[in-house]
């Protein structure tokens, strides 16, 4: 079945010296790095939100994308036809996962009751795709901010009704991403923070946002579903001030709150530069703190204070990135899910085509980096050696926590002054550059 590309066929891998814009240079899904496959690294994911409903709306205008499947009057017909889209733009590309909001899938109508049965009849549909095609759900998620009931927060909400109303939306997102096999389930804090603080209880909107996680990790367990739940750190946009800042603000909550064993973190590029940190160091907390889950891979930019949600190329963060991920483990329930839109004047099918080409082949050269970076150690062996003092007498005694202030006095009164050593940054920036190919 060719309905909507059939002018493209899929997309292979054809090497470096390809010049054919519709073909991987670098992502070459079966070849092997560091013992396992490219795909098995990346685990690649498509995201529904940006790649099929996103059409180009700006604050300075609507949609400027005009797709085929939008042509239907019925919103029901227009559902389906973009899961047809969906899956036929999956199979070419070659993603082994999806991600989606539950509005994204199927229209709200006028009931809740209306609207579940509307995403139970989605729901079907796409099992039927994912089992025709072998694409796995990589998580699921609720959209509790779109809809004007939702304008001062779902779990944050100083209303408890429109609290109820969003538990009642991630109940039923959480049952249809265990009803299609998701390995995870993300919870982005859309409207979960404040415009002003004058009108707002920041204490009890952080308890009861606590309060509901709590009851969604019970949820899960109550439905046998075994997927790994992620919190989704963004410091602002749409709010003023979003609750789940930062990887670090999100490990306290979670440390606060009894939490901390049923949530691992979801990074992404984008909101890791607006919380003023680089992507590379929000990954490098959550391996430090056994909190790595999953990445929205995309990037802002550099003259602009918002989420652009552009295609990530920029090989020093997928470098940096991949490099990151490498040595904390890989993924296991995570993977790479492009959470990018094309720009407003990328209005044919093709340029999604070009666009996730684009970023599948600047991770894919990330991963060959990393792993050549890893493999000649030049970068651990540097770190190593930095703190070698820590492997061995005075270093290692700290660490054991054997000596305290006063054996530090007279160790540093027998020993004098500490003798300093240089942190290379220019040549180690060097020996980056030099990988970087
Ligand atoms: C918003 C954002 C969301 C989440 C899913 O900035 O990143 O698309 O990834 O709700
Ligand atoms: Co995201």
């Amino acid at each position: 079945m060719s309905a909507y590309f059939p002018k493209i066929k899929a997309i292979a891998y054809e090497g470096p010296d390809s010049k054919n814009p519709l073909a991987f240079k670098h992502y070459d899904a079966k070849a092997k790095v560091l013992g396992k496959t490219m795909a098995q690294h990346l685990r690649f994911a498509v995201c529904y939100w940006h790649t099929f409903k996103g059409l180009g709306v700006d604050p300075f205008g609507p949609g400027t994308i005009l797709r085929e499947y939008n042509k239907h009057s019925d919103p029901m017909k227009v559902a389906e036809a973009t899961l047809d889209f969906a899956f036929e733009f999956f199979e070419k590309l070659g993603v082994g996962f999806w991600c989606f909001h539950d509005r994204d899938i199927a229209p709200e109508a006028e009931t809740l009751a209306e609207t579940n049965r509307r995403l139970d009849h989605i729901v079907r549909l796409a099992k039927k795709r994912q089992r025709d095609t072998g694409i796995k759900l990589l998580w699921g998620t609720t959209n509790a901010f779109s809809h004007r009931r939702f304008m001062a927060g779902a779990a944050t909400n100083p209303d408890p009704a429109v609290f109820a109303y969003a538990a009642a939306q991630v109940k039923k997102a959480m049952e249809i991403t265990h009803e299609l096999g998701g390995a995870g389930y993300v919870f982005w804090g859309g409207r979960e923070g404040y415009d002003t603080l004058l009108n707002t209880d920041l204490k009890r909107e952080l308890d009861h946002l606590a309060a509901f996680l709590h009851m969604a990790v019970e949820y899960k367990k109550k439905i046998g579903f075994k997927g790994q739940l992620y919190i989704e750190p963004k410091p602002k946009e749409p709010t003023k001030h979003q609750y789940d800042f930062d990887a670090g603000n999100c490990h306290a909550f979670l440390l606060k709150y009894g939490l901390a064993d049923d949530f691992k973190l979801n990074i992404e590029a984008n909101h890791a530069t607006l919380a003023g940190h680089t992507f590379q160091h929000e990954l490098a907390y959550c391996v430090a703190n056994g909190l790595l889950g999953s990445i929205d891979a995309n990037r802002g930019d550099l003259l602009l204070g918002w989420d652009t949600d552009q295609f990530p190329l920029d090989l020093y963060d997928t470098t940096l990135a991949m490099y990151t991920v490498l040595r904390g483990g890989g993924f296991t329930t995570g993977g790479l899910n492009f959470d990018a839109k094309v720009r407003r004047q990328s209005i044919d099918p093709e340029d999604l085509f070009h666009a996730h080409i684009g970023a599948m082949d600047a991770f894919a050269r990330g991963l060959k980096i990393a792993a050549a970076l890893i493999k000649d150690k030049v970068l651990d062996n540097f770190v190593k050696q930095r703190y070698a003092g820590w492997d061995r007498g005075l270093g290692r005694r700290i660490e054991r926590g054997e000596v305290g202030f006063e054996e530090l006095e007279q160790y540093t009164l027998e020993h004098g002054e500490p003798e300093l050593k240089s942190g290379r940054q220019e040549m180690l920036e060097n020996i980056l550059n030099d990988y970087i190919r």
